[in-house]
């Protein structure tokens, strides 16, 4: 089991109660999509995704981030137990959505930088850390689980 510092648990409670999921939900994936054109294979019903104008203008993408964020959020209350919280969100993405490990990470990346520009000086080394270490649970708690 995941062991966190008050401090950690503070930060991410913090950063989450503050956040708007909507807006960066949406920041979030849409950038992911830019930076990361092939993530865009899992999107094919989202309709156009022809360049970041594009993407970011994409009613779908918005609503999808949103849908992401609230995923994150169930991680957030249950931050002793993600991988028992994650377990069909993981069978989802691994065995239903075939979706590629690595996207998982490059997503929380792009999610971090939108964080961290909405923090600014907020975002120090120690509250990064906090946010990536939770980040690192999320992403190996939504691969395939081997029990
Ligand atoms: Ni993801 C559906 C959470 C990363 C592709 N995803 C969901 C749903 C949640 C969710 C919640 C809705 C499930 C449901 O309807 O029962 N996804 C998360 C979280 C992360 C993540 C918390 C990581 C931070 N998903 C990714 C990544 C990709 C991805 C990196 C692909 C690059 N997800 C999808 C697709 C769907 C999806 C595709 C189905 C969308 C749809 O509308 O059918």
């Amino acid at each position: 089991m995941v062991e966190w510092t008050d401090f950690e648990r503070t930060t991410i409670q913090d950063i989450f109660s503050k956040m708007n999921y909507e807006v960066v939900g949406q920041q979030a994936l849409a950038r992911c999509l830019i930076v990361y054109p092939w993530t865009q294979r899992y999107f094919g019903k989202f309709g156009n995704l022809y360049n970041a104008a594009a993407i970011m203008g994409n009613p779908m993408v918005a609503a999808h981030g949103t849908v992401v964020l609230h995923g994150l959020d169930r991680a957030v209350k249950n931050m002793d137990n993600i991988k028992a919280v994650y377990a069909e969100l993981s069978v989802l993405h691994s065995e239903k959505l075939h979706v590629d490990p690595d996207n998982f990470r490059l997503l929380g990346d792009c999610l971090t930088i939108v964080v961290a520009a909405q923090l600014g000086a907020g975002f120090t080394p120690e509250v990064q850390a906090a946010f990536q270490k939770f980040l690192a649970v999320v992403v190996s708690s939504l691969q395939r689980q081997y029990h």
